[in-house]
């Protein structure tokens, strides 16, 4: 049996996750969670996962929640050799600093500005984007130290795909990011040399930026504790 895995087909973590399983060429069931619709909030989700987030993995009964550790796992346990999780400590060292930089610092910044005013009944404020700014001015200073051409060295990793699928936010919301050119020159370098990869992230992208513009139809979520946004 392939593995399955939950998840949202504009959630960062989840393309995230999608583009480690397409680049180790792992076989798996695609099952769409509907986030508008509150799938992730019914008690038969919680059961896969008790935070009722997206995604959750099920390798065979084997249950993993948190997009950094399914992609760990998946390097792990599929693909041990794969330059995409490099074995050398310093290497791997770097691209787990990555991983968990987007998870706690990058992506917290970019969700709380760019998305979560788009499902939620909160504000995009002066704050929110000073936050989002630290953030890339933080990612340029990591790319100028290591002087790489991807984000955790010269090679491709899994680090690579969580923060494109973060910045990604920020064109989904037409943030210029010119103004940290490293972290620009990065994200479109991926584009041009890893387009397949980027088709998932950039499909993701594009549902984003049509709910920046029309916000979606929540009326059905029940959120227990974020006041869903009101359709205009
Ligand atoms: N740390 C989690 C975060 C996952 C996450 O935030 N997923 C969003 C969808 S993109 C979610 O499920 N949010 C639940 C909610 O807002 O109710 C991971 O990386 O797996």
């Amino acid at each position: 049996m392939p593995m399955k895995l939950y998840g949202v087909s504009d959630g960062p973590p989840t393309l995230g996750v999608r583009m480690t399983l397409k680049a180790l060429n792992i076989p798996y069931e695609y099952v769409n969670v509907n986030f508008n619709k509150g799938e992730h909030l019914t008690e038969a989700y919680a059961k896969l996962n008790p935070q009722r987030e997206i995604p959750v993995l099920d390798d065979n009964g084997f249950y993993l929640q948190e997009s950094n550790a399914i992609i760990q796992y998946l390097c792990d346990k599929y693909a041990p050799n794969s330059s995409l999780y490099p074995n050398d400590a310093t290497a791997r060292a770097i691209v787990n600093q990555r991983l968990f930089f987007n998870m706690g610092f990058y992506y917290s910044s970019i969700g709380a500005y760019a998305l979560a005013p788009i499902f939620f009944d909160y504000q995009r404020t002066p704050m929110g984007l000073k936050k989002v700014e630290n953030a890339l001015k933080v990612f340029q200073i990591y790319l100028e130290r290591l002087n790489s051409k991807y984000a955790a060295g010269d090679k491709l990793t899994v680090a690579d795909f969580v923060l494109i699928t973060s910045t990604m936010c920020l064109e989904a919301i037409g943030l210029d990011i010119s103004g940290y050119p490293l972290v620009l020159e990065w994200y479109e370098m991926f584009k041009k040399e890893q387009p397949e990869l980027w088709e998932i992230a950039k499909a993701g992208m594009i549902e984003l930026a049509e709910y920046n513009k029309n916000p979606p139809d929540l009326s059905e979520m029940n959120h227990p504790f974020h006041p869903t946004r009101s359709v205009k």
